[in-house]
């Protein structure tokens, strides 16, 4: 495929005193200092045997370690599988087998999650990341160009149905995703983004892949707080942000009916719908929100409202971006259809699973255009509960559910919640109609699934309701509650 020049060893050389990343404790690191230290941990990969095309995992959240530990992947060629740390030890080792990891680099934080996941996988070694940066010398046969074609990251997501798999992004998709937003948002000398996603989904690695192909300064936070937020933007001139709703939501909360400073032009809004109102309390306040529409599969955002339209089309997620298309399937102009998509930043295929043959991807999310051709989401043909940003699939908690002995079967759905936008809740078939607290169950299958993905309720039913070949329709689960409290 297309070769350019490794993106780091560019900044490097075009801004190298320039900060690439400032982290949360003041630690600053300028594009040459990332590269080095990028370097000698891609050494220390070396050393271990880790070169191109390897499947390396990383466990831990934001801290300094982790973005030099990227980078330091794309200098061997390794294809880096990215872990949610709010997984359970048994989600993470599906996950390791799946993507057939050999080596893991897990934080501090993380070793007892790691080394218990890996109690099943006993060819699957696992090191402290905190103990990488060792190596003195600076490797020589370190990758000199990134070929756009080859596998970056993995990360695993749902798709539209059954377990989540794993979305392969090539260099290319990465690439054009932060060159497309950059069309979109244009690029000034000053511009700062802030890192308060997790870098182990899309929207926050996204950041990072702009700070290396814009030389652009990124401040990373190792969590999400309100306050550190409002002191990057006040006091360290941030000028992007990017948030999902429930994040926008505990900003506006903390700004009260403040405003951000004139610099500040990009609050970049996307992973998940967002009430109309917090668009409004937004615009009182002046926020230049961006609300945007993008998932895994599509490298981050593929459509981005412009800046110029934001009021008048409030809850629209704009058009696609430069180098991208954006379809609705369906009969009429106007009429609510599956969002199909195409471009350079949509990653071809899931691992190990035949790439599609379709010119467009599915996305399994409804919407429609206007007149003037934005976009509305409306809703999803696939299952998936979307809490807080974070993916939960009901085809995986029902099957731990249906495990659980007494229990016949087991349907999940979604209903609104105030703070997460959705969360799961659990519907139940027992043997002799026994009915348990959902404090019960929920303490059976915590170390099975993660915390977020816990059902908040259980009722209790005689039957699921399934269509003639048995499928269970999970939108139908609520009306066997119809009156009920809900
Ligand atoms: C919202 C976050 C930060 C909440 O985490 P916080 O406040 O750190 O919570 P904790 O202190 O860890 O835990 C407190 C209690 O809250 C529970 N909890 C935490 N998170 C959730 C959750 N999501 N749902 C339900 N409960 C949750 C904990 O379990 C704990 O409970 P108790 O008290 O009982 O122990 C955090 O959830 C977060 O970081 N969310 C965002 C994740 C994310 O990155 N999502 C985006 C994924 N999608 C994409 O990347 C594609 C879209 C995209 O690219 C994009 C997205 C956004 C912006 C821009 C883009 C782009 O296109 O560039
Ligand atoms: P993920 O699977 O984590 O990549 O999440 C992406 C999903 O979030 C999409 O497939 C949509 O279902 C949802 N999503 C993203 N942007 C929007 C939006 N603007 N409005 C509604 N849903 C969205
Ligand atoms: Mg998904
Ligand atoms: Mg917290």
């Amino acid at each position: 495929g297309e070769k350019i020049p490794h993106w780091l060893e560019k900044q490097a050389q075009l801004n190298p005193s320039k900060t690439a990343i400032r982290f949360e404790r003041g630690a600053t690191l300028a594009f040459s200092e990332l590269r080095i230290e990028s370097r000698r941990v891609a050494t220390s990969l070396q050393s271990k045997g880790i070169g191109k095309g390897s499947h390396i995992a990383l466990l831990a959240n934001n801290q300094a370690d982790v973005p030099v530990f990227i980078h330091a992947a794309s200098y061997v060629g390794a294809v880096l599988v990215l872990l949610n740390t709010r997984l359970t030890s048994s989600e993470i080792a599906y996950q390791l087998r799946d993507a057939e990891v050999t080596d893991v680099f897990v934080s501090q934080e993380w070793m007892d999650k790691a080394t218990e996941a890996r109690s099943t996988l006993p060819d699957c070694r696992q090191y402290v990341l905190e103990e990488l940066n060792q190596s003195k010398d600076d490797g020589e046969s370190l990758i000199e160009e990134i070929d756009l074609d080859e596998v970056f990251t993995m990360m695993y997501t749902s798709g539209t149905t059954g377990r989540p798999k794993a979305v392969m992004h090539t260099y290319g998709n990465h690439w054009y995703s932060a060159v497309a937003s950059a069309l979109n948002l244009g690029l000034h000398k000053d511009d700062q983004w802030l890192l308060c996603l997790p870098l182990f989904h899309v929207g926050g690695f996204s950041i990072l892949m702009k700070s290396v192909v814009y030389g652009m300064t990124v401040e990373c936070l190792e969590s999400f707080d309100e306050q550190t937020i409002e002191e990057a933007i006040y006091q360290r001139g941030v000028t992007h942000v990017s948030v999902v709703t429930v994040m926008l939501q505990r900003l506006i909360e903390k700004l009260g009916h403040g405003q951000y400073p004139d610099h500040f032009r990009c609050m970049l809004l996307g992973g998940g719908p967002v009430p109309r109102h917090l668009l409004e309390q937004a615009a009182e306040r002046n926020i230049p929100v961006f609300q945007s529409y993008g998932m895994t599969e599509t490298s981050s955002q593929i459509a981005t409202l412009s800046p110029g339209s934001a009021l008048r089309k409030l809850g629209s997620a704009g058009k696609a971006l430069s180098p991208a298309s954006l379809v609705i399937d369906s009969e009429e102009d106007g009429e609510v259809g599956e969002i199909l998509v195409r471009g350079p930043m949509v990653a071809k295929s899931y691992y190990n699973h035949p790439p599609s043959e379709e010119p467009f991807f599915r996305t399994g999310d409804l919407g429609y255009k206007d007149c003037e051709g934005f976009l509305y989401v409306v809703d999803r043909v696939k299952d998936v509960i979307i809490s807080g940003g974070e993916n939960i699939y009901p085809a995986e908690i029902e099957s731990v559910l249906a495990g659980l002995p007494g229990v016949i079967e087991a349907g999940v759905t979604s209903r609104t919640h105030e703070k997460w936008g959705e969360v799961p809740v659990a519907f139940l078939v027992t043997e002799d109609e026994a009915v348990w607290s959902k404090e019960t169950i929920n303490n059976l299958i915590k170390e099975q699934v993660a915390k977020y993905k816990l059902p908040h309720a259980y009722f209790f039913v005689k039957e699921l309701p399934r269509n003639a070949s048995n499928k269970l329709l999970r939108r139908q689960l609520t009306s066997l509650i119809e009156g009920e409290e809900y």
